[in-house]
């Protein structure tokens, strides 16, 4: 198994400030000066950056100015050696987008959720990265009649065309979810998104991001995903973190729920060489609600610390051992040993 290093990342939206649907923020909003501060310190490689993460207030600024604020970005970044990973249109927040974006039944909003995702690539640009992060937030329905799916369908390859288009080496990765906020996503998996890719105008530059909370929504295994997605040569991004049960999208630390899960994801990157060819791992996790303002990296250090633990634990399982015991069908003894092996001496 060729060993390499993993470079990693996290979005500015990941220091949240503890607000949920049922009560106001516990911790005072930081400074992205001090969240940049922190990623450098805590051995994080790059950032995440949608729209307005990287122009705030992005819709009420003339595009000039947008440039100049996103040039300006970059010159930081360069001067602290952090990379920006992508950037991601935020497609979820604003009046025009309420009934969905690409998909929405009002065509001057579907024209408003365009023109910010071509805006976007220009950002990304600017910015040095050629991944656009699309994840499709209110593609979907509440009630099953209020749109038509294969209609939603064509709209999504229409608009992802019209990207495609605007930039010649712009490449899009999906971030699938199932659910939250829509009752139900157009694209759902890894699957639908890869058969829509063949739908587009240039399949080779439209591929997948992985989260693992979102692929345990679906019901599928995360480590299987990778796999799936991998095959295809089109895991372009990931977002680590985990989820417990089928409930709403929780975004905790990688590995705190199902170790074992975790120790499978890391098994199936590594056997697929997933970040030699520059990928990033980021956790997508946010801080418990209770968290105290002084303990507010510890959710990313220590999905880091835990995915650099299990990568040992991945390095040092015995593959070999393992694989007499699936020649013998012994898949009895094969649990055991992933348990003991995880439970150490
Ligand atoms: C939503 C989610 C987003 C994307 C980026 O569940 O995961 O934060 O990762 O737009
Ligand atoms: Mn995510």
């Amino acid at each position: 198994m060729a060993k390499h290093s993993y470079k990693f990342c996290f979005g500015p939206w990941n220091l949240s400030e503890g607000q949920d649907p049922y009560g106001p923020p516990t911790r005072p909003a930081q400074s992205f000066d001090w969240k940049l501060a922190q990623l450098k310190k805590h051995g994080f490689d790059a950032m995440m950056f949608h729209d307005d993460d990287a122009v705030p207030d992005i819709d009420n600024k003339s595009e000039s100015q947008i440039r100049r604020e996103t040039k300006a970005l970059k010159k930081r970044l360069d001067g602290e050696g952090i990379a920006a990973e992508m950037v991601a249109p935020r497609l979820w927040f604003a009046p025009e987008t309420i009934d969905g974006a690409y998909t929405s039944n009002d065509p001057t909003h579907r024209q408003y959720a365009i023109d910010r995702s071509l805006r976007s690539i220009d950002l990304a640009n600017i910015l040095g990265t050629d991944i656009l992060i699309l994840w499709l937030a209110r593609e979907g329905t509440y009630i099953r009649e209020a749109k038509d799916a294969r209609r939603a369908l064509d709209l999504l390859v229409a608009a992802f065309d019209q990207m495609l288009a605007h930039d010649k080496k712009i490449r899009l990765a999906i971030e699938p979810k199932p659910n939250e906020p829509m009752d139900h996503a157009y694209l759902p998996t890894i699957g639908h998104a890869l058969a829509l890719a063949h739908k587009t105008s240039d399949q080779e530059r439209v591929g997948v991001l992985i989260e693992s909370a979102h692929a345990i929504l679906a019901g599928l295994d995360p480590a299987d995903e990778i796999d799936f997605a991998m095959s295809f040569g089109k895991l372009w991004s990931l977002h680590l973190n985990d989820q417990n049960g089928l409930k709403y999208d929780q975004d905790r630390p990688f590995g705190c729920t199902n170790l074992r899960s975790a120790f499978d994801q890391i098994r199936s990157l590594e056997r697929n060489g997933y970040g030699k060819k520059g990928e990033f791992v980021c956790f997508d996790v946010h801080p418990f609600r209770t968290t105290r303002p002084e303990h507010w990296m510890a959710h990313l250090t220590n999905s880091r610390r835990t995915f650099l633990r299990l990568l040992d634990k991945v390095r040092a399982f015995d593959e070999k051992a393992a694989q007499k015991l699936v020649v013998g069908r012994d898949y009895q003894a094969l649990d055991q040993m992933v348990i003991e092996h995880l439970l150490g001496e």
